[in-house]
Formats: structure tokens, C-alpha cells, sequence
């Protein structure tokens, strides 16, 4: 089961994810402008966010370990991370700083240029690890916010 909230780009690097590797879930939307449901409260009680994944009745949170984990358990299809350990090391990277500096820049310095060059630095990014690098799956998920 995914506890999700239809306008966020988090749950939908999880959903793309999930597609990608063909599993089916069960979705449950979250009120988030309203009331949290106790559900997502027990399921993730330190950030009380979502995207949460349940899974076998365990809970994993933050939108890029779930992504990781989809891969670790389901990796005879359809990999996200490349098999390589320093190629990995470089996708988590690059994974980590889009984290960190880009949708920073998105949420905390919104303004027209910021969001101008957030955006060129995103399509930057894409295009570089999709046509050069070839470890497109996981960074072009975190470039997702
Ligand atoms: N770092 C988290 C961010 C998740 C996040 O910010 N989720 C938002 C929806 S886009 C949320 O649940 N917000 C509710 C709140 O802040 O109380 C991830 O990657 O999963």
C-alpha cells in the first residue's frame, strides 16, 4: 500500500518506481491540507509525511529510500540503479545534491530566476545523465519535486 497525496512530486518518483518494475498497490490518498490519517501518523511518526510505501506490513519513508528499496526487491526487473558500485555511488550523488540544492533553491528562494535556473539546471541534469551517463532512472526520479 502507497499513502499518497496526488499533487506531490515525492510520491510520484514511488509511483514511477512501481511502474517501472510492474507491481501493483494499493493507493490511499492522504488529506494533507485537513487532517493527517492516524494510519500515516503510525506509519511514519517522525516526519508524518508522505510518500510511505507499507510493504508486507512494514513502513519505508522518504520518497528516494523507497525508491531504493523497490529496486532491491524487486530487482530482477527493470533496474533503477546501475549495477556498477562506483556508477551507484555517483547516481546517489547526484541523487542527493538534487535533494538538497535544487529543491531548496524550488522551495526556499522561490523567486522567477531561481525558479528559471532551478529549471535549467533540472532539464541540464536530465539530459546529461539520461543521453551521456546512462544511469538515468534513479536521478531522473529525484529530479521529480
Ligand atoms: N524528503 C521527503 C519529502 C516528503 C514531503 O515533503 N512530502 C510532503 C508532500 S509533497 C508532505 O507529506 N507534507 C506534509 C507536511 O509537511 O506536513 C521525501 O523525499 O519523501
Amino acid at each position: 500500500m502507497l499513502l499518497d497525496f496526488n499533487l506531490s512530486m515525492f510520491c510520484v518518483r514511488v509511483k514511477i518506481a512501481l511502474a517501472e518494475k510492474g507491481v501493483q498497490f494499493e493507493n490511499r490518498e492522504e488529506d494533507l491540507v485537513n487532517t493527517k490519517s492516524a494510519l500515516l501518523l503510525q506509519m511514519n511518526p517522525v516526519h508524518k509525511k508522505v510518500p510511505v510505501l507499507i510493504h508486507n506490513g512494514k513502513p519505508i519513508s522518504e520518497s528516494l529510500i523507497i525508491v531504493e528499496y523497490i529496486d532491491e526487491t524487486w530487482r530482477d526487473r527493470a533496474p533503477l540503479l546501475p549495477t556498477d558500485p562506483y556508477q551507484r555511488a555517483q547516481a546517489r550523488f547526484w541523487a542527493d545534491f538534487v535533494d538538497h540544492k535544487v529543491t531548496s533553491i524550488f522551495i526556499f528562494e522561490y523567486s522567477y530566476t531561481s525558479y528559471v535556473e532551478c529549471h535549467i539546471l533540472q532539464h541540464y541534469f536530465t539530459l546529461f545523465f539520461f543521453f551521456i551517463c546512462h544511469i538515468i532512472s534513479y536521478i531522473n526520479l529525484s529530479l521529480l519535486h
